[in-house]
């Protein structure tokens, strides 16, 4: 399943989800699991390249159909009996290939499969992270008839009686000319419909409709309430397709230095985490996700921020029900200026922003929205390219505040740009400076630098540690005694300043870095997590749940 709940009771849905074929072109042939990625076959442990997918789908029916793909990491081809039908770019954000007049059959469905870095590929590049190859998220058959709900996007306002208007925008995809139709979104057991005239074959039409004054309870912090929202679209009278969603009413609010989550300050005490495990690389099931939010909420943590890229949609749906704010992210992490210079980068950059917004949007978990990470906000060059992201966030969401994770200390220029002021540090890790010395002196840049009414996170700071690797006398870096010291004293700093709004541990788990990064990453790994990449605690572990406990 692509969601932690069933999208649809009117279309017809399957899942395509199991054991595929998986071809190599030296004629290597696996059994494989979808979702999956094949570094988890032995043999394939560091094989990067192109594979080929492959399955049997069976229909039982006549139809235009849909396949939807949760991720495809990196590159996608999609094949339906040797025609090809589709394709996209990149693993973190979904995609839906539409295939009309599929007869009733066995057919044969092949995704060629590509993770190699070069001139195509602006986002997955050699990083302190790793790509993975494969079919990481999970894969859907549909059947459509006429027309069908291809999205719908959700936001709520707040009366001043405390009730809630419930705001519903759909896109209808037309696959005939049809006359008339109509809408109606169910919500809290309430209902409100609209008219559709003048549907075009192959156009869409978009419709939109309130449910007012709703008596609904808050979504909040660690206390996630979701309310079921359906669309449904009927023609001469019978629903032919529909579409569910989970949605949650909240406030987000910037005040001043402050973030208000539904009128109250929040302080964030969160991590980084990147999408990947030790056994499963990128492709994790529910319960593995799961497993991961409950160490956090153990920790004391509230928050997670999805580095460096949009994360699976079960993930978020989790969030959702446990009330776990989110900072989500585009899919960036320090590109170098000839990359974002290109064609490549600008298209690949763009569609990943609005994928990330259109199918996460209705999110109430995501609090905020973040773009390029550590990428060149101390140029005037970089100033457009983030004045460019950042405003089509803005456009495609204008009910989030909007931020990015700088690393330009003391010379970044694109501050003004952004809600919320965001840096990465990594004082008695990377530097040597005390870590209060080196807060009070980027703090008191921030505020001279104009953005004294914003608030500021510390969205990434940490240090590493070998587990397993101790040291009784607590010097040596990459000892686990080390790391526990190091972040002890810059949790302490960042959380008892006032003028900060929360930070993000850098980082959750241990993860595989690209092979090209070996230089400075023992292990061929980022191990700045609190736990290993099996999730084992090091000593660190019970560090920031003792200073998270008393924040
Ligand atoms: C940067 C970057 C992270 C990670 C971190 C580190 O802040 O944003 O992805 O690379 O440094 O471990 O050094």
């Amino acid at each position: 399943m692509l969601r932690m709940f069933c999208e649809h009771e009117i279309r017809y849905s399957e899942s395509l989800d199991g054991i595929w074929d998986l071809r190599l072109p030296d004629g290597r042939q696996y059994k494989t699991a979808v979702p999956g990625v094949w570094e988890t076959i032995p043999d394939l442990a560091s094989y990067q390249g192109k594979a080929d997918y492959e399955r049997e789908v069976v229909t039982g029916y006549d139809s235009d159909i849909l396949l939807r793909f949760g991720g495809v990491s990196h590159t996608a081809k999609v094949f339906f009996d040797g025609v090809p039908v589709g394709s996209h770019y990149n693993a973190y954000t979904g995609f839906s290939v539409l295939i009309k007049g599929v007869k009733a059959g066995v057919h044969a469905l092949k995704v060629e499969v590509d993770d190699s870095f070069g001139p195509e590929s602006a986002l997955h590049i050699p990083n302190d992270y790793n790509t993975y190859g494969g079919i990481n998220r999970s894969v859907s058959l549909e059947y459509v008839d006429g027309a069908y709900i291809s999205s719908m996007s959700f936001y709520s306002t707040e009366n001043e009686d405390g009730t809630f208007n419930a705001h519903v925008k759909a896109e209808i995809t037309a696959l005939k000319d049809i006359e008339e139709a109509g809408f109606t979104a169910f919500i809290a057991g309430r209902s409100v419909s609209t008219d559709i005239t003048g549907l075009k074959k192959d156009g869409t039409k978009s419709v939109s409709v309130t449910v007012k004054d709703l008596d609904v309870t808050r979504w909040d912090v660690l206390d996630g309430n979701l309310y079921d929202l359906a669309g449904v679209l009927d023609m001469d009278g019978q629903a032919v397709d529909d579409l569910i969603d989970r949605v949650g009413f909240r406030t987000v609010e910037i005040d001043g230095q402050k973030i208000l989550i539904n009128h109250r300050e929040i302080k964030i005490k969160g991590f980084n985490r990147h999408e990947d495990h030790g056994q499963l690389g990128l492709s994790m099931d529910a319960g593995t996700m799961m497993c991961d939010l409950q160490l956090m909420l153990d920790m004391g943590a509230n928050s997670v921020r999805t580095c460096h890229y949009p994360n699976d949609p079960k993930f978020l749906d989790l969030c959702d029900e446990l009330g776990i704010l989110v900072w989500e992210e585009d899919h960036a992490r320090a590109l170098p200026r000839e990359i974002l210079e290109g064609d490549v980068f600008k298209k690949q950059i763009s569609d990943c922003n609005i994928e990330m917004i259109t199918q996460h949007v209705n999110h109430p978990s995501i609090y905020i929205w973040g773009v390029l990470n550590e990428c060149e906000s101390e140029t005037e060059f970089g100033y457009s390219v983030y004045k460019t992201n950042l405003g089509q966030l803005r456009d495609l969401d204008p009910t989030r505040p909007v931020s990015f994770a700088s690393c330009r200390h003391f010379n970044d220029v694109c501050l003004d740009l952004v809600d919320v002021v965001s840096f990465n540090i990594y004082p008695a890790w990377y530097l040597k400076e005390p870590v209060s010395d080196f807060l009070t002196r980027l703090l008191k840049w921030i505020d001279e630098d104009g953005n004294k009414d914003k608030p500021v996170l510390i969205t990434e700071i940490g240090a590493g540690a070998i587990a397993g690797y101790h040291d009784a006398f607590r010097r040596a870096k990459w000892s686990e005694e080390r790391q526990a010291d190091i972040i002890r004293e810059q949790l302490t700093a960042v959380l008892d300043n006032k003028r900060i709004s929360g930070v993000y541990v850098w980082q959750f788990a241990d993860v595989r870095v690209s092979e090209e990064w070996f230089a400075n990453r023992p292990r061929t790994m980022n191990n700045k997590g609190v736990v290993d990449e099996m999730r084992r605690p090091k000593l660190a572990y019970a560090v920031v749940k003792e200073i998270y406990g008393r924040n």
